[in-house]
């Protein structure tokens, strides 16, 4: 028997620190790396002589399945009256507990991990199961780009261009059948690739979301496979992950291996690790404190600036509907 009292992941997510502290360490983290001197943090950051035109090259894995096919237009009526998160600052400010928590080291410890070959396996409760080539998806579904807002439970936000396919042309593929009320959707369990999930075995691996039918199939609902107007880098969730814009990030699951069309509401990640924090639906609500701190506003990480909180992430006209009664 132990007499340590060891604290548990879940007691501690997403993260322990206050958004504060976490722009505080991001800056530092910027300044870590200009101290290494301009070639290094020109190498790190992909950039030249001017920051905020940052281009990634080195933080980018190119995938040579993808070539040709980004950027793709943009779609118009998803586009916002706010600027554009820098492409670095968004490429390593990132959510992924498979590799790590430490948001500023998820880029680096993602850049080996293998996305090809890789399939999707579409099941459950349809007509025509079926396993996607991940390169068949990517060359035969309507991509788009949408420009959206992007809001994490943990009280940051940025705004990206994402390039995907609405849900909902994948799921007329498939034809799922009547009995089909939530769509599950399931991570990769990699441990060799994915060192966070060697030594976070506290944790329910592999990662699991799930949305209602309604919610999966309204015109906001992606499925992302690029952002920045290339194919998507591994610390965004490569090759392939899903983009609800009115919930809080963590619905927003990447690496995507399996979807299933089930009758049941199904058990989710973080509603598993941590009940009385997050529930199922994490519709974005500034009404509605995390029980550790309030959602009124929120931290822009390209700009530091606190802004307020909007119901639904400012999406309500399209998903309100959803939630009335
Ligand atoms: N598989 C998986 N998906 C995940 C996460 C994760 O840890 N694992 N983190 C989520 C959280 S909390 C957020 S805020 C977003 C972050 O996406 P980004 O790093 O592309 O901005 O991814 C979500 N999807
Ligand atoms: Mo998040």
């Amino acid at each position: 028997m132990t007499l340590i009292k060891t604290r548990k992941g879940w007691e501690i997510p997403e993260s322990r620190v206050t958004p504060e502290e976490v722009y505080t360490d991001r800056r530092q983290f910027m300044k870590k790396l200009t101290g290494l001197g301009v070639g290094a943090y020109a190498l790190l950051n992909g950039c030249s002589e001017n920051p905020s035109q940052a281009q990634d090259q080195s933080v980018w894995r190119s995938i040579p399945e993808a070539e040709g096919v980004y950027p793709v237009s943009r779609n118009a009526k998803f586009t916002l009256d706010l600027a554009i998160t820098r492409e670095d600052i968004a490429a390593s400010y990132n959510n992924f507990y498979e590799f790590t928590t430490d948001k500023d080291r998820v880029w680096q410890l993602a850049e080996q991990f293998e996305t090809r070959p890789w399939q999707i396996e579409v099941t459950g409760l349809v007509h025509k199961k079926q396993t996607f080539d991940i390169d068949e998806l990517i060359n035969t579904m309507p991509l788009e780009e949408r420009v959206y807002r992007h809001r994490c439970v943990e009280a940051w936000s940025m705004v990206v261009p994402w390039t995907g396919f609405p849900f909902k042309a994948l799921i007329d593929k498939v034809e799922p059948t009547s009995d089909a009320k939530f769509v599950r959707m399931v991570t990769f369990l990699r441990p060799e690739q994915a060192v966070g999930q060697r030594t976070q075995n506290w944790y329910p691996w592999p990662y699991h979301e799930a949305l209602t039918m309604a919610e999966a199939v309204n015109e906001l609902t992606m499925l992302v496979t690029g952002i920045f107007g290339h194919a998507l880098p591994n610390q965004h969730g490569a090759p392939i992950r899903l983009i609800t814009p009115w919930k809080y990030g963590y619905k927003s699951i990447k690496s995507i291996v399996q979807i299933e069309f089930v009758r049941e509401q199904p058990a989710t990640f973080w509603n598993t690790a941590a009940p009385s924090e997050y529930d199922i639906v994490s519709n974005v609500n500034p009404k509605v404190p995390h029980p550790r701190w309030s959602q009124a506003t929120e931290q822009d990480i390209n700009t530091g600036e606190r802004i307020p909180t909007l119901p639904f992430n400012g999406y309500g006209e399209y998903v309100a509907h959803l939630y009335q009664g």
